[in-house]
């Protein structure tokens, strides 16, 4: 089974609520981010958990391990369930996310390779093997991976082995949710379910990969 992630990237209170309570149903996490953060305010995270889905933070958190620790700690106290961090930083970096992740019983997953075509420039191929072997050797629950890339997935998976995969790129950047579903654990999906006409409907359509 493929758990469906909302990226809900929208940027009002008003549409992140009616977003998430038209979509609930179908999805089994909520991952929100800088877009809806800085435009609702933390206060946010709190109302979307009403909803009673795991939210995951997406900060993409790439600092000094104080820093990292800092904005983790805020994001465990928050409400959140899961923290993203990047990887690039190194292994004490990562290590202060996973560390407080494990004091609050939350996650924390590593981006090791992005979805967009620009990360095919500094931070694919062994960099983002070397990435993943580092998060898996720090004690991360698993890493970010891009659903516009299935054949660098699978790559990724030889590496990570049962540690979870999670992926964005479905829909809006050309990632195919058939092709990516059965090598992934949790397929994130935003504009393709928020800006949809009716994103319940959208939801309920990618809802097939958790089956
Ligand atoms: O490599 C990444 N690619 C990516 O799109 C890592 C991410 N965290 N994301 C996020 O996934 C991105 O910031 C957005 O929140 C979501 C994808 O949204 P969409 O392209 O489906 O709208």
């Amino acid at each position: 089974m493929t758990e469906l992630i909302l990226a809900l990237d929208v940027l009002t209170r008003e549409e992140a609520l009616s977003v998430a309570e038209k979509t609930a149903p179908y999805l089994d996490s909520i991952k929100i981010g800088y877009p809806l953060v800085l435009g609702a305010g933390m206060h946010i995270v709190q109302e979307i958990a009403s909803f009673g889905l795991p939210l995951i933070a997406d900060f993409k958190v790439a600092d000094i391990p104080n820093t990292n620790r800092l904005i983790a700690e805020h994001v465990f106290q928050a409400g959140f369930s899961a923290i993203i961090a990047q990887g690039f930083t190194g292994s004490d970096s990562v290590e202060a996310c996973v560390e407080t992740a494990q004091d609050h019983g939350g996650k924390c997953y590593v981006v090791s390779e992005m979805s967009h075509p620009g990360a095919l420039e500094f931070l694919s191929g062994e960099n983002a093997v070397q990435i993943a072997e580092m998060a898996i050797a720090c004690g991360a629950d698993g890493i970010i991976a891009p659903a516009t890339r299935p054949e660098r997935v699978r790559v990724l998976r030889e590496i990570v082995g049962d540690k979870k995969i999670l992926s964005p790129g479905v829909g809006a950047q050309g990632g195919d949710a058939s092709e990516i579903a059965p090598l992934i654990d949790g397929m994130i999906v935003g504009r393709s379910i928020y800006n949809a006409e009716d994103p319940a409907q959208a939801a309920e359509e990618y809802s097939f990969v958790r089956r």
